[in-house]
């Protein structure tokens, strides 16, 4: 099947959206929570704790319900590299998708587990029939991960998925500060430059 990557830059500088294959990737700087999308990904950690952060801005938004969820229906957590699912409490979007991303630790696994965190989550987006979803920069904040890397191995996950899953429409990357929000529009545009487009 023919898959094509075409790039539309935004005059204004402040998004980014190319076409992957039947679908659109779109960076955005802004707040997470505030996103239409039928679903918000968290950046969580394994025991579902709720915490700082991107977690603690979707929890205070969202409203209580979403805990109560997460404890009702995973009292386990979730493994690295894993991702949950809940409703979205008080938020514009309908679900939530709790990732846990890893802990950067500098070893060849934390790529793999980074990767697997979005996987999981698209993968819950399919079983759950979400079209739509946005996605905070998982793992660059209090786990440490460099945006830099932890950038390419996010979007090449997403591009590699959208390819193969055109029942997934809209992937947005929702960045909170511009320094990282520069960071993924540098690394989506080396991952959609021509050369890279396949045949
Ligand atoms: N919208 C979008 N991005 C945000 C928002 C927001 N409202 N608030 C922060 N960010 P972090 P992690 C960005 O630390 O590194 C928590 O305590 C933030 O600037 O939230 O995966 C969890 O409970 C950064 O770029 O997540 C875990 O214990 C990115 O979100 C642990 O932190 C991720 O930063 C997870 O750490």
């Amino acid at each position: 099947m023919k898959k094509i990557l075409r790039e539309k830059k935004d005059p204004k500088g402040g998004k980014m959206k190319v076409t992957i294959h039947r679908s659109v990737l779109e960076i955005v700087q802004g707040d997470i929570t505030q996103q239409d999308t039928e679903a918000i990904g968290n950046a969580a950690n394994s025991r579902l704790a709720g915490g700082g952060g991107v977690d603690g801005a979707i929890h205070r938004a969202g409203g209580p319900e979403i805990m109560a969820e997460l404890k009702a229906r995973y009292q386990q957590g979730c493994p690295t590299g894993s991702a949950v699912i809940t409703g979205g409490g008080k938020l514009k979007a309908k679900y939530v998708i709790h990732a846990v991303g890893p802990i950067y630790s500098g070893s060849p696994k934390d790529a793999q587990l980074l990767s697997s965190a979005y996987r999981k989550s698209l993968e819950l987006c399919r079983e759950y029939r979400i079209s739509s979803i946005s996605f905070p920069s998982i793992s660059t904040g209090a786990y440490g991960y460099p945006v830099q890397e932890a950038s390419r191995i996010a979007l090449k996950t997403v591009i590699d998925y959208l390819k193969d899953h055109p029942e997934v429409k809209l992937v947005r990357f929702v960045l909170f500060d511009s320094k990282t929000f520069e960071v993924y529009k540098e690394s989506l545009k080396e991952l959609t430059a021509p050369s890279r487009e396949l045949p």
